[in-house]
């Protein structure tokens, strides 16, 4: 997979690439570019955002900068570019992400990235240019930057390569194995501790055992999750 990121600040992600599973993931083939949006811009003294008209706070990217950063990378129109690879760009009101976002994401050849900044985008850069506008919940973060580590994070695990041959995420929380429900809960060494014992179904060996107690607590914490309740 070939993703580039849109950004005023690309040297977040330099820590962000040097992770092992996304370096691992880098190293079986795929890419991540980061564009700095403020080389690109035709204003003077480096501007990329604008006040709102109408008044309010805070600053907004301009839709002038963004074209011409994404013409420069891409040489082609962008409003052309969403047709041929998703343009998602990160705001808070944006589709949430969730394993099912994940799993269709990680099955496309390339992504764009969009990171606003202060109070986000000039809505004609949604509009025109992004095929998707995605959040990572109901709050808001002072710019997209993280949204898209998270994305990418969550996105690039599931590629070949990104785990451990004896990782896997097939089957982990709210993946199709686990019928979308969260994962059942892990225990290792010591099979006691300050008296607290793990399941001895999890000690028997009996696999078919184990297996039924794993889909039965996942179910279970699944009506705890759709009840409001959470556990760790
Ligand atoms: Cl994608 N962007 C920003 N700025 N805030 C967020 C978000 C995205 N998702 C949740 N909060």
């Amino acid at each position: 997979m070939n993703v580039d990121v849109f950004t005023l600040f690309p040297e977040w992600f330099e820590w962000f690439s040097s992770q092992r599973h996304v370096s691992n993931v880098l190293a079986a083939g795929s890419s991540l570019e980061c564009v700095n949006v403020r080389e690109h811009t035709p204003l003077s003294g480096g501007q990329v955002d604008d006040t709102p008209f109408g008044g309010g706070a805070g600053m907004v990217l301009r839709v002038d900068v963004l074209d011409s950063a994404l013409r420069a990378h891409y040489g082609v129109d962008p409003v052309l570019l969403r047709e041929r690879r998703r343009v998602i760009a990160l705001a808070p009101g944006g589709r949430l992400l969730d394993d099912r976002l994940v799993d269709e994401l990680a099955g496309e050849p390339a992504l764009t990235l969009l990171c606003g900044r202060y109070e986000g985008f000039d809505e004609r850069i949604l509009e025109h240019f992004a095929s998707d506008v995605v959040s990572i919940g109901r709050y808001v973060l002072s710019g997209g930057e993280l949204a898209a580590m998270v994305l990418c994070d969550a996105v690039m695990r599931k590629l070949p390569g990104a785990l451990g041959h004896e990782e896997s995420a097939a089957e982990e929380s709210f993946s199709v194995a686990l019928e979308g429900q969260p994962e059942y809960p892990h225990y290792t060494r010591p099979a006691e501790y300050r008296g607290w014992r793990v399941p001895e179904v999890l000690l028997s060996g009996h696999h078919a055992r184990v297996e039924q107690w794993r889909r039965e607590r996942s179910r279970e914490r699944g009506l705890d999750l759709a009840r409001g309740r959470s556990q760790g």
